[in-house]
């Protein structure tokens, strides 16, 4: 078979339907990780499927011939899952190796964080099997999965465009300024590693207080309907002032005393 005969449309179509799967399924992940209320290891899931020009550039650089592309181009479905912290990736890699087995197949696993590339480019990279069925039966796809952090994602976003820009060739100028910023990417993730701890307390404690309004305001609006409403108004007054004062002591304060109104009126 010729490249010119490849039916794009028809060879994309379970590609698409397999992003569109994993995307939806990695971000219900991070979703019931905050219903837990934990800090998810996921910060963000991207996911897109190479498109035409790239998978017939990347044919020509490898040498791969048409009939091969499906086998021997393992990125033409591509999820990047973005972490915050380093150690989010491997919780994220031991997430996707249970399911090995259940609704996609670990086919090989790349390290580029112990095994950084000469470019700087630090990552962790899965290839999948993810079976989909679509209008022309069930095929099992194969698919990329790019797991990094923000920062690792930052260095690699700008070094993707410059390496567009300079068709591959990257002055050696440039190439040295990049290896610099990776090792200072390198470097935030692990200062940021460092903090981990104190930064989750923090997010707890947003997440805390924001639920905690949240519940507040629920009942205040029910006290609207069976207080009378000078009562309801006069909480609600109080509750903005509290909510100015950022203090979380006297959210939680004011959480009682509206509590109490509410146990008054039998709202609950
Ligand atoms: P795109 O536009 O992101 O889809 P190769 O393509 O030959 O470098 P191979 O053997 O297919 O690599 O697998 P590898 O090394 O795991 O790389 C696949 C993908 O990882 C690349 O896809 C990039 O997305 C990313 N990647 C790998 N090395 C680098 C790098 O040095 N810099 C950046 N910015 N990304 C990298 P594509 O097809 O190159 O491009």
């Amino acid at each position: 078979m010729e490249i010119t005969e490849i039916n794009w449309d028809l060879l994309l179509l379970p590609y698409n339907q397999a992003v569109s799967e994993l995307t939806v399924k990695l971000n219900s992940l991070a979703d019931g990780y905050r219903a837990l209320s934990e800090v998810p290891p996921i910060e963000s899931v991207e996911g897109r499927v190479k498109s035409v020009m790239s998978i017939i550039d990347k044919a020509k650089r490898k040498n791969i011939p048409a009939d091969r592309i499906e086998d021997d181009i393992e990125d033409i479905a591509g999820i990047r899952i973005i972490c915050r912290f380093i150690d989010d990736i491997s919780r994220v890699v031991s997430v996707l190796r249970e399911r090995d087995g259940l609704d996609l197949e670990v086919l090989q696993e790349r390290d580029y964080i112990r095994n950084i590339k000469p470019s700087g480019y630090r990552s962790y990279h899965m290839i999948v099997g993810y079976p989909v069925i679509t209008a022309l039966g069930r095929k099992i796809v194969q698919c990329e999965i790019q797991v990094r952090t923000l920062a690792m994602n930052f260095w690699a976003v700008i070094e993707h465009s410059l390496k567009y820009k300079y068709k591959g060739q990257i002055p050696e100028d440039v190439q040295a300024r990049l290896i610099r910023s990776a090792d200072a990417a390198s470097r935030l993730d692990d200062e940021v590693s460092e903090i981990r701890g104190e930064i989750i307390d923090a997010e707890h404690s947003i997440v805390a207080n924001s639920s905690a309004a949240n519940v507040i305001l629920r009942k205040i609006r029910a006290l609207y309907k069976v207080a009378g409403i000078e009562e309801a108004d006069e909480l609600n007054r109080s509750f903005f002032a509290v909510c100015e004062s950022g203090s979380p002591d006297r959210l939680h304060e004011f959480g009682r005393i509206v509590q109490k109104v509410a146990d008054l009126y039998g709202v609950g």
